[in-house]
């Protein structure tokens, strides 16, 4: 199964949206496998965010990331990587799809709420810098047979 890394960025945590976007997920069937609340550094966000560590938005990311504590979590489901994506909403919450995180609940491409994964391999990626092995669990959902098929949940 694909794990995407979610991150409530601090304009959730401020606003009080931890919760919504919790259970958006949670709905969908995915499975919580860790989470924690944390500051993060200008290290880790370099890491994280490598691929615009060089953009002109990066100063006011990296200002912004900063500003207050995030919640980290990482999800798992079949091919969840897309399916966060579109329940996350495009970048820009303007033109994201209502219904969507970003759609229904922000306006600025910089205060958009949350971080999800945007491929497989930067799932396994992101999820590794941000939570130890043993902070990760392995536990069998009992929903999972009226959300899978057979095939679907190997
Ligand atoms: P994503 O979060 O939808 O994957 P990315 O293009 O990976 O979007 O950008 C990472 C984050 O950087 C965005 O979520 C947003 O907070 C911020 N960002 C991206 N583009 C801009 C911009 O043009 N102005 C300000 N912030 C931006
Ligand atoms: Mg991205």
């Amino acid at each position: 199964m694909e794990r995407t890394l979610i991150i409530a960025k601090p304009d959730a945590v401020q606003r009080g949206l931890v919760g919504e976007i919790i259970k958006r997920l949670e709905s969908k069937g995915l499975k919580l496998i860790g989470m924690k609340m944390s500051g993060l550094d200008e290290t880790v966000l370099r890491t994280h965010y490598a691929e615009h560590v060089e953009k002109s938005f990066y100063t006011g990311l990296e200002q912004f990331m900063k500003s207050s504590p995030v919640v980290l979590m990482a999800w798992e489901g079949f091919e969840c990587i897309d399916s966060v994506r579109t329940i996350v909403g495009a970048t820009n919450p303007r033109q994201a799809a209502p219904g969507s995180i970003r759609g229904d609940l922000a306006i600025g491409v910089g205060r958009n709420l949350i971080h999800a994964s945007d491929s497989k391999a930067n799932g396994e990626r992101e999820v590794s810098i941000f939570f130890e092995n043993k902070e990760l669990f392995d536990y069998d959902k009992s929903e999972y047979m009226h959300l899978y098929e057979d095939f679907e949940r190997k």
